[in-house]
């Protein structure tokens, strides 16, 4: 097949990059706040097993604890109630994780509105300048959220009103869910929901419409602003737990250069 020797050409020549859009993993990684009396994750841990020592003289390894939801992850159907029969992340079938990527950058207006709101019309708008969203791809939304990823709270950005982070409203959810043909959102924030989303109609709608649809989730994704708006492909690799409603994984964007 001459187009993955035409790849694997481009990979050692260096015209194509492999952009890793994953956040490294410690205790210091960010995880959701939900509002009372709701449960959270705890955050990530990690202890050692052996370092070279008399529990393992020649071998170092962990053993760790962590939600499946924690930084980098993977939001499967049945995380959802609206998707509560469908697909939990073991059956996720392995063609839609390998798929192209559409970026709409938002970070400007974010910069001024923590609370911005990703409408309809601002998808319809990048369609007009980009062409229309990928099948089957990925809708990554940029917002320099990113650069708060190593301080939980910069990331939650919570007040006495709750967290204000960036998300779609529920008709720009709606419209993703039910009018595009995309496999999945993916976001820079700690869920694909805005920071005010629980107070939204419906509450999380992002969740709601998106995993209720048979999509999927990509959340704390970092570099979205090394893609370009289209032409990547993003290759997920969410760990195929039994009955799993997500996983911390793995995102590489394969890049023309
Ligand atoms: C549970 C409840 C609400 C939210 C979430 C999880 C997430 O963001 C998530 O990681 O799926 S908003
Ligand atoms: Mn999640």
């Amino acid at each position: 097949m001459s187009v993955l020797s035409d790849l694997a050409a481009g990979l050692g020549r260096g015209s194509v990059e492999v952009v890793d859009l994953t956040a490294t993993l410690s205790g210091r990684t960010p995880v959701i706040q939900l509002p009372e009396p709701f449960a959270d994750t705890p955050p990530f841990s990690m202890e050692p097993l052996s370092r070279y020592d008399d529990a393992g003289p020649a071998w170092y390894w962990n053993v760790m604890r962590l939600g499946e939801h924690t930084g980098t992850h993977f939001d499967a159907p049945v995380h959802w109630v609206t998707g509560r029969d469908s697909l939990d992340v073991s059956q996720v079938p392995p063609e839609h994780l390998v798929a192209p990527a559409a970026v709409i950058d938002k970070s400007a207006e974010v910069a001024e509105n923590s609370d911005f709101l990703l409408e309809i019309e601002h998808v319809r708008a990048w369609e007009e300048e980009h062409g229309p969203l990928p099948e089957g791809g990925w809708l990554l939304f940029r917002t320099g959220w990113d650069a708060r990823s190593h301080d939980q709270e910069a990331f939650l950005n919570a007040d006495g009103d709750g967290p204000h982070t960036p998300g779609p409203s529920a008709a720009c959810a709606c419209w993703l869910a039910e009018e595009t043909d995309i496999v999945g959102l993916g976001v820079e924030t700690v869920g694909t929901d805005a920071g005010a989303a629980a107070t939204f109609d419906p509450p999380f709608p992002a969740h709601s419409y998106l995993l209720g649809a048979g999509k999927y989730g990509l959340t704390q994704l970092q570099d979205l602003g090394r893609l370009p708006a289209t032409g990547s492909v993003l290759i997920v690799a969410p760990l195929p737990i039994e009955d799993g409603s997500g996983s911390p994984c793995r995102v590489l964007a394969l890049v023309g250069r």
